[in-house]
């Protein structure tokens, strides 16, 4: 398997953590989205959406969007529950994540970190938005260690993802300390050097 991706991308790094977790072999191909390698006629040809991540299964099918290249890997493994209703709140954070929590929190840490964008120049909404989602996150993990039953899911994956990297993106964690110690025990769950400082 080949995963087309970028280091700097919480939405490439999950398939990625999935497979390496897995124990599953792939190739990782570097692609800078900041030097529009996501536009060229080869990468548009791989995913006609021109974003990362994409992977290239053994026999060449392609699959794009982080969530349902994390499923397509995961499938029957422990990372996705195997009773109806907990796979279906897997599913609710999945989705969740994708509408309510990636677009404000990564494109805070994108404009802000990488970007270097003014702070003055971003939608206000966003921090407002990103806020909500974290005490959202905050709301669940004051109860339980993980966000569905009493393992590791692609649910904690997905929002692992950019919240590691919230106060890249301007965002406090003080007041969540529950996901601050969620972050610690999802980095220790993946090996992820970048928060371990390993
Ligand atoms: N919903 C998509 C979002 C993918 C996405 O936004 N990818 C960004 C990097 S995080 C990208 O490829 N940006 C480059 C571009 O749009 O040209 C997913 O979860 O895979």
């Amino acid at each position: 398997m080949k995963l087309y991706g970028s280091s700097n991308s919480g939405n490439c790094l999950k398939p990625r953590w999935v497979a390496e977790r897995l124990g599953l072999p792939f190739e990782w191909i570097e692609i800078d989205t900041f030097a529009g390698q996501t536009r060229t006629p080869d990468f548009l040809a791989l995913n006609p959406a021109g974003q990362v991540p994409v992977a290239m299964l053994s026999d060449g099918r392609l699959l794009a969007q982080s969530n349902a290249i994390m499923l397509h890997l995961a499938e029957g493994s422990d990372l996705i529950p195997r009773d109806a209703y907990e796979r279906a709140k897997m599913f609710e954070w999945l989705f969740w994540e994708q509408y309510s929590h990636e677009p404000a929190i990564a494109v805070r840490i994108a404009r802000l970190h990488f970007m270097k964008t003014p702070e003055d120049q971003l939608d206000p909404n966003l921090l407002t938005k990103g806020h909500a989602a974290l005490a959202r996150l905050e709301l669940q993990l004051t109860t339980t260690q993980y966000l569905v039953g009493k393992a590791l899911t692609l649910a904690d994956i997905a929002l692992y993802a950019y919240t590691r990297n919230a106060p890249k993106g301007g965002f406090d964690l003080g007041p969540y300390p529950s996901v601050k110690a969620w972050v610690s025990r999802i980095a220790r769950e993946l090996r992820d050097a970048d928060i371990l400082g390993a």
